[in-house]
């Protein structure tokens, strides 16, 4: 078989289209978050497959609204259903209420529910059964994030020969917050079942190379560098850290388009005063918002001059509704921003605009053209694109970055941007000072070099990276169909 007849197999959690009920019908919109965001122009036009769950509990005929979809994106999707119990367990159980907050070092968060195990384990094989149905010899199996830990250890028991790799976009925790997990050995077993695993940053890196050599007895590494060799059971196993990224020219050429010029009109129209600080993230407590907003609130309590000189914009974009912390971390975002306007707001300027939806690209890329500050704060994040995707908007660049050291991105970007510890208020509100006070000179200057390190290092250097480590190979290997 030549390598014309390799395809590309990605396996995760969400298909990157979600299934939503329209009256009697179904209706496909695209999914949302960084995973489909990176991997959607990977995959494009290059006739692989993407195996995921359709976002609806049950089994579902959905075979004519994927045809379509597939056909629009160049891409085949294969769906994996679970039933409304796989999804209690596996979904919001194991995998959103212990790996999510215990990865995050957000172990209060965590519910160590011993059924859900099992549950996680059983998904797991029914992932690897649609993908060794739809997998030829030759293909390359790229499978995703923490709720798919197990699945080559399952692709094996099939009988899988291929070699199969994984990538965590998501942080892997300390050695003492990764041994409170129940299943911590198991789980360290499962991921030595693939062939390669990749990780955001060189800290995620060492925190499992500790966890193995602490959990596993007969664990060694070798070699140096961005890829590592460990062996165990009589298996290599290459260990590597691959910061992603966005597609830089797609972003960086529509913030120059007609349409995204006039959502920044329109947004400038809306607040016509001072500077805007934005913020953008799913819903989710490992952002930070609240946190943020205290920052925000103190700042505002620092500086009165500056009052209806500047505004915060933060958009959030809903997510795991189903989940009742994050029901629960809406109610608190709103009950905030209205507590803080409440006591700021006079005639003709209002401290925070809340946005709660999904916006469409020029709308949101209208939000980062115009905002000459963004301020991204998470409690810690596998790698953050949204600051990437900030930078490559930011055409004028003047804009200023304020990033959490503990997003995945700050390695990369403190050159450029101001960092800040989220969890200090202090730091932040000082750092919006900071940023406000700031000459367009060092804008400028500090823009140039994060727009300069996201060009470099875009999407497509990730994926090759990847490749190449895995399969000594490149994207346009997978050529376009
Ligand atoms: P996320 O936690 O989803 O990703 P992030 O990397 O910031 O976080 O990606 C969010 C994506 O959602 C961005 O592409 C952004 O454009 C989009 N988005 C945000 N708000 C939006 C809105 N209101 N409307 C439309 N789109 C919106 C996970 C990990 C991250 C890691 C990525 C990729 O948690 O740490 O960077 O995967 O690996």
């Amino acid at each position: 078989m030549s390598n014309n007849s390799r395809k590309l197999i990605i396996a995760s959690n969400r298909l990157p289209f979600v299934l939503e009920r329209d009256g009697d019908s179904w209706k496909l919109i695209p999914g949302s978050g960084g995973l489909v965001t990176a991997m959607a122009p990977v995959l494009r036009d290059r006739g692989g497959t993407w195996i995921g769950w359709p976002g609806i509990a049950g089994k579902v005929d959905i075979s004519d609204h994927l045809a379509s979809a597939s056909t629009s994106a160049g891409f085949d999707m294969k769906p994996v259903y679970l039933e409304e119990e796989d999804v209690k367990q596996y979904y919001i159980g194991l995998s959103n209420e212990v790996l999510w907050p215990l990865f995050h070092d957000l172990q209060s968060y965590c519910n160590f529910n011993p059924s859900y195990w099992q549950a996680y384990i059983d998904i797991n094989a029914r992932f690897a059964r649609v993908i060794s149905e739809n997998a030829g010899p030759e293909d390359f199996i790229w499978v995703h994030d923490y709720h798919l830990l197990a699945t080559a250890s399952e692709l094996k028991k099939l009988g899988m020969q291929t070699s199969i790799a994984f990538f965590l976009h998501i942080p892997f925790p300390p050695l003492d917050i990764f041994a409170k997990l129940p299943w911590r050995t198991e789980i360290l077993h499962s991921m030595l079942a693939y062939d390669i695993v990749g990780f955001q940053t060189l800290r995620d890196r060492r925190n499992f190379l500790q966890c193995l050599r602490t959990f596993v007895d007969d664990i060694s590494i070798e070699g140096k560098g961005q890829v590592l060799t460990a062996r165990s059971g009589g298996r290599s196993i290459r260990i590597g850290y691959f910061p992603i990224s966005i597609d830089y020219d797609e972003f960086s050429h529509m913030a120059e388009s007609r349409e995204v010029a006039d959502a920044a009109w329109y947004i400038h129209e809306d607040i016509p005063k001072g500077k805007i600080v934005l913020g953008v993230d799913r819903l989710d407590y490992t952002k930070g918002i609240p946190y943020r907003f205290r920052a925000f609130e103190k700042f505002l309590e620092e500086h009165p001059d500056l009052h209806r000189k500047i505004t915060l914009v933060q958009v959030v974009v809903p997510s795991r509704r189903n989940i009742p912390v994050y029901e629960d971390l809406k109610i608190e975002i709103e009950r905030m921003v209205g507590e803080i306007n409440g006591r700021f707001t006079r005639s003709g300027w209002v401290p925070i605009h809340y946005i709660f939806r999904s916006l469409s690209r020029p709308e949101l890329l209208g939000y980062y053209r115009t905002a000459e500050i963004a301020l991204i704060t998470p409690l810690k994040d596998g790698m953050n694109l949204v600051a990437k995707e900030y930078c490559a908007s930011n055409i004028e660049q003047s804009g200023v970055l304020i990033l959490s050291e503990f997003a995945g991105a700050a390695p990369q970007m403190k050159k450029g941007a101001i960092l800040v510890n989220p969890y200090s208020i202090e730091e932040v509100s000082k750092a919006i000072f900071d940023a406000w006070r700031m000459d367009l000179r060092e804008r400028r200057m500090r823009m140039k070099k994060l727009q300069g390190s996201v060009a470099k290092n875009d999407i497509y250097w990730w994926v090759n990276s990847f490749l190449n480590v895995s399969i000594d190979r490149k994207l346009d290997d997978f050529p376009p169909v």
